[in-house]
């Protein structure tokens, strides 16, 4: 049984600490034009479906994510060891706006993985990070911090304030990572099944542990279940296994899971709001470790449980899902009115598109070539504007961008 350890499939790669930062021609086969991000409204749309992509920074150290504040232009990237660092001219700023490396246990699968900036940052300065602990050691920790200035460069690393502290000393994989806030103002969390192979505590189905979970956090009261939670705690929605990445639609509000595999099946998971303004569902089961996919997970026949992914690829074809996001941006409406959904393999490196119709995915294409040179998609991004970058684990980020 392989393990699924696909950072660490990366680090023996070469792509750890030791490695150069990859010089721009290595970074992007379609060259390696730096383009800033844009305030939103200087953005020209272009018509069409067709895109393509550029470099918009490279030189980041194991990269994992990319978030912007609303209504700010900059981009800030999420390196695995513990620092945040905005892009400025292309490559990462000298002063990290967070450095709390000596907090953050990080390899494999472990670090700072995520950030998600409080929907009005620009007036309160709130933010908020997932990472694993270097004491004790693997304790995924959810935690908000505050930069004194929205505006300036630099937050304030003793202003951590803990809203979920989940132990993960048992194994060092499946840690999940995401942190993303829902249309409905609530902060929500993907955290893995706490590691091993096939979930040998069965915490994917257990609705008491916040292990194998999205959970759903009221920032401001974290202690208490967020109104609508259905188990009485933070737990969501139950049965992932590694939910990586996962997103909301920025323009409905439908949610996106994208749950690592364990043997034999990557997914893409989806659940519809009911409006605007609202969380999908609660208390959706996913599956794990009884379904992998759409599969009974082991070899024998099963009883099928929970809510079937709308889409899944096999080890055949990649082994570790990068969920990604809806395009809604501003430099491609007829894109964004079509509500494509981009996700990654990261070991295998393809990107691949989809939409919904109808409860069904559809129109799957692979644009891998678009994004040539992404190497291991670690994470995918939004800026202010909607806009989706590729962040590649080599160090570089690229952009979405109309056809040249
Ligand atoms: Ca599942």
């Amino acid at each position: 049984m392989r393990a699924r350890s696909w950072l660490a499939i990366a680090w023996l790669a070469g792509c750890g600490d030791s490695s150069p930062a990859p010089a721009p021609a290595a970074c992007n086969g379609n060259g390696c034009e730096v383009v800033e991000n844009t305030p939103c409204g200087a953005i020209a749309p272009v018509a069409g479906t067709r895109f393509s992509s550029a470099v918009v920074a490279f030189g980041f150290s194991n990269p994992v994510h990319l978030a912007a504040p609303p209504d700010d232009p900059r981009l800030f990237v999420v390196e695995q060891r513990g620092t945040i660092r905005r892009i400025e001219g292309g490559r990462p700023g000298p002063t990290p706006f967070l450095d709390i490396s000596a907090r953050v246990l990080a390899g494999g699968e472990r670090g700072l993985l995520s950030i998600a900036f409080h929907p009005r940052y620009t007036e309160n300065g709130r933010f908020f990070v997932y990472y694993t602990a270097a004491s004790p050691p693997g304790q995924v920790r959810i935690s908000e911090f505050r930069a004194p200035d929205p505006s300036a460069g630099a937050a304030d690393a003793g202003s951590e304030r803990v809203l979920v502290a989940i132990d993960h000393s048992t194994f060092a994989n499946h840690n999940g990572g995401q942190l993303a806030f829902g249309p409905d103002g609530f902060l929500y969390a993907g955290v893995g099944d706490g590691g091993g192979s096939g979930d040998p505590s069965s915490n994917g189905q257990s609705t008491a542990t916040l292990l194998g979970k999205l959970l759903r956090l009221d920032p401001d009261a974290p202690a208490t279940p967020a109104p609508g939670n259905p188990f009485g705690n933070a737990v969501y929605h139950h049965g992932l296994r590694n939910p990586w990445r996962f997103s909301f639609d920025r323009l409905t509000g439908d949610l996106y899971i994208g749950d690592v595999g364990q043997n034999r099946w990557e997914e893409v998971d989806f659940a519809a709001s009911p409006g605007r303004g609202a969380a999908p569902a609660a208390g959706t089961n996913w599956g794990w470790n009884v379904m992998e996919g759409l599969h009974c997970f082991s070899l024998v026949a099963c009883t099928p449980i929970g809510s079937a992914p709308v889409a899944e690829y096999s080890h055949d074809e990649g082994f570790s899902i990068t969920g990604g996001f809806v395009y809604r941006g501003i430099a491609l409406p007829d894109l964004a009115a079509t509500g494509t959904y981009f996700y990654a393999d990261f070991g295998s490196g393809f990107v691949r598109t989809f939409r919904m119709a109808g409860g069904a995915a559809t129109g799957h294409q692979d644009v891998t070539s678009t994004f040539a040179g992404a190497g291991n998609v670690s994470s995918f991004g939004e800026d202010s504007c909607g806009e989706l970058y590729v962040v590649s684990y080599s160090g570089a980020t690229l952009k979405l961008v109309p056809p040249r």
